[in-house]
């Protein structure tokens, strides 16, 4: 076996977005197209004695590209690489895996919640020692270096059998196939109720989780089922496939739309779920009720005590902007930090690893903590079970309860997808120049009290980071959010995000599109989506 040195040459815009490097799979499977990426990260984090974790989604070409990047790494002098079984991990499971095992990083494949297949998307990404994803100085670099590399390093070598649990060896390299779901399910059994969760299911709790064909179908089989007791049956779509049995793993209520029907059916079980491609994304609904991922995340947050994992309170929440102020009043009514930090849960690893949040959360269904440094789907769905043991309420009736409390954030995101990209610069650059103008005026009867683009100083290491998004505050504390999506694989997306603040205990049960009406208009006028992007209504709204 030789490590051979392939001449390549830069091939533009393999910069990583929100989450890693995503493109169409079959730009992924041009020539050199993985091999210049993989060689750029360990350009930039070095390889040399070093162990990574290894593992994707399961998607179309997850396995081809896992034997490249194994090839890649032992002709870049790494001592050993720790692979999930079938090359299949969640995001969280890798994460957690690195940090179990002290590695110096790992490799996760996965174009996340977008669509898998022959024709769809693919993607890489790399995390850092501390299990989370890169931050923008690496990822940075890593483009850098895709600009001027000239030569990767690959071994000629068969094929390493990675449906196999056990230990091989790749040239001077140590593969160590390992179970994808053990390591990761025992994490939960520390965190979580397990005994309070087995006896609500045994007195006949019912429940649906939806895997969407993505990776979390083993992990939710033998955690719900096997550990937990839940009927045989409860988790569909529990086969992790290439192309994701068609479906779009993006667990929101449009594209998980036959569990959004069960649930709001007259035969709906008390609580349903479902998860993304990798795993890190959850959508939770009650019988008969959708929770909004904002709203998920300060409910979590709010009886997060319950579970033992976190009985000693937590020590501050983190938001991503976007993402509603229902977790803020959480935290103030605990006399903890709250910190709004930009998308992407890049974001969040200083304050994890200083120990200044303890959870946090996306608008955009992820919520997490700090037992792992990703955004952490079935981690959420079981946090959830244990609130739901603990309190023996309907998620309907912990709902009500939370909004008699703290008030309600009305609150939704529209989306508008493949925006020709001129078009969707042209209007984020009138809306950005308009910015200075605006405060004070006044809009579907609303006074705009600020208006800025977010840029964040992180607390911990003082970097900063600018340009994440357009914030338009009114005096009624409704708000307005416009930013373009970094994930996208096909022109621009426009992320659209509203929100608006109910007092309780009257005006909190109406439809969040109706109560958000003059905010959406407001939103329309000021930013001339239409006139723009030709664009009225959006593709999708969550
Ligand atoms: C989207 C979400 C963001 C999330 C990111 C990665 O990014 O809005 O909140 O962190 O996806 O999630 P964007 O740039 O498209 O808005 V995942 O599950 O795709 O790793
Ligand atoms: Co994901």
């Amino acid at each position: 076996m030789t490590a051979t040195i392939v001449p390549t040459k830069p091939i533009a815009g393999q910069k990583p977005g929100t989450s890693g490097l995503r493109k169409k799979t079959p730009v992924f499977m041009g020539k050199d197209y993985l091999e210049n990426f993989i060689q750029s990260i360990f350009d930039v984090v070095g390889a040399q004695g070093k162990t990574f974790v290894l593992g994707g989604d399961g998607r179309y070409f997850n396995d081809r590209a896992a034997q490249v990047i194994l090839k890649m790494a032992a002709a870049n002098g790494a001592a050993r690489v720790i692979v999930g079984q079938g090359a299949i991990l969640s995001t969280p499971a890798a994460s957690h895996l690195i940090r179990l095992n002290k590695t110096d990083g790992g490799i996760i494949m996965s174009a996340s919640h977008n669509p898998g297949g022959p024709t769809e998307d693919f993607g890489v990404k790399f995390n850092m020692a501390n299990g989370g994803p890169a931050p923008e100085s690496v990822t940075e670099a890593m483009y850098q270096r895709t600009t001027t590399i000239s030569a990767y390093k690959i071994l000629t070598a068969p094929d390493v059998d990675l449906a196999t649990i056990g230990r091989s060896t790749l040239g001077g390299m140590i593969v160590d196939v390992v179970d994808p779901v053990a390591d990761y399910a025992d994490l939960m059994e520390t965190l979580f109720d397990f005994a309070a969760i087995r006896a609500m299911f045994a007195k006949g709790f019912a429940m649906r989780m939806d895997s969407m064909c993505a990776v979390t179908g083993p992990y939710a089989v033998e955690i719900l089922e096997r550990r937990l007791g839940a009927a045989s049956g409860t988790c569909v779509n529990a086969t992790p496939l290439p192309d994701f049995g068609g479906m779009h793993p993006d667990p929101n209520p449009t594209w998980a739309k036959a569990l959004m029907d069960e649930m709001f059916s007259a035969a709906a079980p008390d609580f349903g779920a479902a998860s993304d491609g990798d795993g890190d994304r959850n959508m939770v609904v009650g019988r008969g009720i959708y929770v909004s991922p904002s709203d998920s995340l300060a409910v979590l947050a709010a009886n997060a005590h319950l579970a033992k994992g976190y009985k000693g309170g937590l020590k501050g929440i983190a938001r991503s902007m976007p993402t509603s102020a229902a977790a803020d009043r959480v935290a103030a009514a605990l006399g903890i930090p709250a910190y709004e930090t930009p998308t992407g849960w890049k974001f969040f690893g200083n304050l994890l690893d200083a120990g200044r949040a303890t959870i946090c959360g996306e608008e955009s269904f992820g919520t997490g903590s700090d037992h792992v440094r990703e955004k952490d789907g079935l981690w959420a769905v079981l946090l959830w079970l244990n609130i739901l043991a603990v309190r023996g309420q309907s998620v309907a009736a912990i709902l009500a309860e939370h909004w008699a409390r703290f008030g309600r954030n009305y609150y939704s995101r529209h989306d508008f997808e493949a925006i020709e990209t001129a078009k969707a610069d042209a209007m984020m650059a009138a809306l950005r120049a308009s910015l200075p103008s605006l405060a004070g005026r006044q809009i579907e009867g609303m006074t705009i009290s600020a208006a800025d683009d977010f840029a964040y100083t992180d607390p911990v290491d003082g970097s900063v980071s600018r340009n994440q998004g357009v914030r338009i505050l009114f005096a009624d504390g409704s708000r307005i959010v416009l930013r373009l999506s970094g994930t996208g694989t096909e022109g621009a997306t426009l992320r659209l995000y509203l929100e608006r603040y109910v007092a309780g205990p009257e005006g909190l049960d109406h439809d969040a599109q109706d109560a958000l009406a003059p905010v959406i208009r407001a939103a329309h006028l000021l930013a001339g989506i239409a006139a723009h992007t030709g664009r009225q209504a959006p593709d999708v709204i969550t």
